[in-house]
């Protein structure tokens, strides 16, 4: 017993509502500032454990912002851009070194 009232494209709206319903998460940009004391090759380290970057991706990040000020890592969620700035910032604090890195809105 089908419903005479409706109409045959009906289900076809609905499916293309749902679709524009679908936000993407806002994303955020996490930068690296130079500093005149962290080693190098701390810097380049942080980028690999935290940020799963290769060896050589991480010294090209690095040198970015050792030359020009700051470097962008990478562009996350809020939340993961949020914990590994604080994960960055601990293990710089816990060596001694004044590492920092911001998050920006992308
Ligand atoms: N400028 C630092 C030095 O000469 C190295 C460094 C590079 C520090 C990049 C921070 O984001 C940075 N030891």
């Amino acid at each position: 017993m089908g419903d005479i009232s409706r109409r045959p494209d009906e289900d076809t709206n609905v499916l293309e509502k749902q679709k524009h319903e679908t936000k993407q998460p806002e994303m955020y940009k996490v930068v690296l500032l130079n500093d005149d004391y962290t080693p190098r090759e701390f810097v380049v380290e942080i980028l690999i454990r935290i940020f799963r970057k290769s060896a050589s991706d991480a010294q090209v990040i690095m040198m970015r912002a050792h030359r020009g000020g700051k470097s962008v890592v990478g562009i996350y969620t809020y939340d993961i851009a949020t914990t590994k700035v604080s994960q960055v910032r601990q293990k710089a604090r816990a060596s001694g070194y004044p590492l920092k890195m911001v998050v920006e809105g992308a």
